[in-house]
């Protein structure tokens, strides 16, 4: 199988890249993104020389890139803006790369006749669920952020496509990734990072947000599982089945690293904070699927790559990272 991975350089399309790679010896890997702050290279570094991989620097808005995916079947779309925060200061690049890239993408995938289109898409696009709530496939789409209404949106299209064109889009919906390589402006290597440079923990609001963690290993074992059995036209939750507060969480990681909880401080709650994430995943369990990393075993696993891998993130929170934090804080 040739398969297209866009936003492979980012966290989870690199895990899923070297995945693939591992898994399947003679598929092949086209790797296409943009470089933008969140995409390193570091991250995909040990496979650039693997004689399936292929990388390009480009971005999925550009129409130049359908010549790149000539003799392709899949098109997997990882490639997008990805921070709530920053598409609350700054939403247009949402519209442009997770909106309009995917337009792009489809069209591409529509004209070279692609056998499977997989859009990589979030629980957040159901907007908060109330205590008790859960949310299904078929669930109406209630974003709250600039970044949950540009992937609804290209939910949307994605999904036209499939009903217009027969295009054979499948969309994926999964919930808070965790694990190595993950852009330290997140809440858990934020939290790692900071906890380890005695530096204080910006918790929003009260901390009792709830967020269902997945190690990001089990979300490419669940997206390879789409890939091969999931059917065309259709939606598939993947839930890590770790709901719990922030609070804990930031607990946890001060726990592993022998911190004091004192470092925790309660910061501005986010505007449109969504209270709780909670979908069901009953629907990929039926194909075999289910997340084999306890909550435990994944955190104390992702710490102690941050302790380990101190020149990875210590370049990023550094440069780019500190810029962003500086304009966040108004510092
Ligand atoms: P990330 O921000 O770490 O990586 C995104 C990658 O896309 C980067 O390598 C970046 O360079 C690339 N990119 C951005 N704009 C591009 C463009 N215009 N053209 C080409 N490449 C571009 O993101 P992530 O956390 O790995 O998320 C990957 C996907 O999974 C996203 O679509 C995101 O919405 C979705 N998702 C993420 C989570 C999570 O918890 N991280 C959960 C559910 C869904
Ligand atoms: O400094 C912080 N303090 C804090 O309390 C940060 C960065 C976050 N938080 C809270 C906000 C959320 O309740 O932690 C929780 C997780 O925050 P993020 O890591 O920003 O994730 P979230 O907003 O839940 O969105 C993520 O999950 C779904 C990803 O960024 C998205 O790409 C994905 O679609």
């Amino acid at each position: 199988m040739k398969l297209v991975v866009t936003g492979g350089a980012g966290f989870i399309g690199s895990h899923f890249i070297r995945y693939i790679l591992n898994n399947y010896p003679d598929y092949r890997v086209l790797n296409i993104d943009k470089l933008t702050y969140a995409g390193n290279i570091e991250n995909i570094k040990d496979v650039e020389n693997h004689p399936n991989y292929r990388f390009l620097k480009a971005d999925i808005c550009e129409r130049g890139i359908e010549e790149a995916i000539t003799d392709y079947d899949v098109v997997i779309n990882f490639a997008a803006e990805s921070h709530v925060d920053r598409s609350i200061q700054e939403p247009e690049a949402f519209l442009k790369t997770d909106v309009m890239g995917t337009f792009n993408l489809l069209e591409i995938s529509r004209k070279k006749g692609i056998q499977r289109y997989i859009q990589i898409s979030t629980d957040e696009v159901f907007g908060s669920a109330d205590e008790g709530q859960m949310f299904y496939e078929e669930s109406p789409l209630n974003p709250s952020s600039p970044y949950s209404a540009s992937k609804a949106a290209a939910d949307l299209l994605a999904l036209s496509y499939y009903r217009t064109y027969k295009t054979p889009v499948i969309i994926i919906r999964s919930t808070n990734n965790y694990g190595p390589n993950q852009y330290p402006e997140k809440f858990i290597p934020l939290f790692i990072t900071n906890a380890i440079e005695d530096k204080i923990l910006p918790l929003y609001g009260d901390g009792k947000n709830v967020r269902d963690w997945l190690f990001v290993l089990d979300n490419c074992r669940g997206i390879d599982v789409i890939l091969h059995r999931g059917k065309e036209g259709e939606i598939y939750n993947i839930a890590g089945g770790n709901e719990k507060e922030n609070i804990f969480i930031a607990k946890k990681i001060l726990e592993y690293l022998g911190k004091p909880d004192t470092l925790i401080k309660f910061v501005k709650d986010r505007p449109g904070h969504d209270r709780r994430y909670s979908i069901s995943c009953e629907k990929i369990k039926r194909l075999g699927w289910q997340p084999i990393v306890s909550l435990e075993e994944g955190l104390k696993q992702t710490v102690g790559w941050y302790k380990n891998n101190e020149d990875w993130w210590k370049k990023i929170k550094n440069g780019e990272f500190l810029e962003y934090y500086r304009r966040y804080y108004e510092l």
